[in-house]
């Protein structure tokens, strides 16, 4: 699917999508977004942005189906270990990491249990969306477990008997207290990431980042 426009992919909407767009548009695209529209014509320059779930886009950057993506560290890294267990492709580039999207991937378990380490955790049924990060943790801890593996609601799982523990996204932590869960031990920390596909692009197209990429660090620089 070969198209002359360069493709950008971020997420439709939730917590990068504002930042996201903001920081496109303060690099001087002019974006046209209507709400229900998946691709959206970047006005004064030759870039369409393709508004998808976040899930998606790391897939879609190692696919080279889009040319760049932003998305959370956290999903990029999550799918890169899916995707290797399925032996797709996990190349990419990362053009520049974003200040925004701040999070961490954290382990938690009920307030009045006691925590002595990693493994507390040996047996124990742990309730995530990040089945993969989990994994890859606690193997290298030496900890055996049972995901259970959950795409929402997280945090209830312990108070609704599927768990033992949790391993999900943290920010203010507020979530975790508001659910009688204490945080114990973090495991991945995650910001949102600029990420270009791995195979070369057309010249036409490389001289659009490249134009753009000055004006994008000269923005973040500014804001630090
Ligand atoms: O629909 P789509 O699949 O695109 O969106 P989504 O619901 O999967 O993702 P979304 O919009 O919730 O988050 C997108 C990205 O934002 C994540 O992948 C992270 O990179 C980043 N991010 C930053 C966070 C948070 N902070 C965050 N706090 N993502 C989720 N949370 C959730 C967390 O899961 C928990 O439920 O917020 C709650 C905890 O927040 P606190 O402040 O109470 O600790
Ligand atoms: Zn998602």
């Amino acid at each position: 699917m070969e198209t002359k426009r360069l493709r950008i992919a971020m997420q439709k909407s939730g917590r990068l999508s504002q930042d996201s767009q903001a920081l496109l548009k303060s690099c001087g695209l002019k974006i046209n977004l209507r709400e229900d529209r998946l691709i959206a014509h970047v006005e004064n320059m030759p870039i369409d942005i393709l508004r998808v779930r976040d899930d998606d886009i790391p897939g879609l950057v190692m696919d080279g189906v889009v040319d760049l993506g932003i998305v959370g560290e956290n999903v990029l890294e999550e799918t890169m270990l899916e995707r290797q267990a399925l032996g797709l492709s996990v190349e990419y580039k990362t053009l520049r990491r974003l200040d925004y999207g701040d999070c961490r991937l954290s382990l938690a378990i009920p307030q009045e249990q006691v925590w002595s380490g990693p493994e507390s955790l040996a047996g124990a049924r742990i309730a995530t969306t990040y089945p993969n990060l989990l994994k890859r943790f606690l193997a290298e801890q030496g900890v055996k477990f049972k995901p259970v593996m959950l795409t929402g609601s997280v945090e209830v799982a312990p108070r609704a008997g599927l768990a033992d523990a949790i391993c999900d996204l943290v920010s203010s932590g507020a979530t975790l207290e508001a659910n009688g869960l204490k945080e114990v031990q973090v495991i991945y920390r995650s910001k949102a990431t600029l990420i270009q596909a791995a195979q070369e692009l057309p010249a036409d197209k490389q001289a659009l980042v490249d134009k753009l990429m000055p004006r994008l660090q000269g923005m973040l620089q500014a804001r630090e």
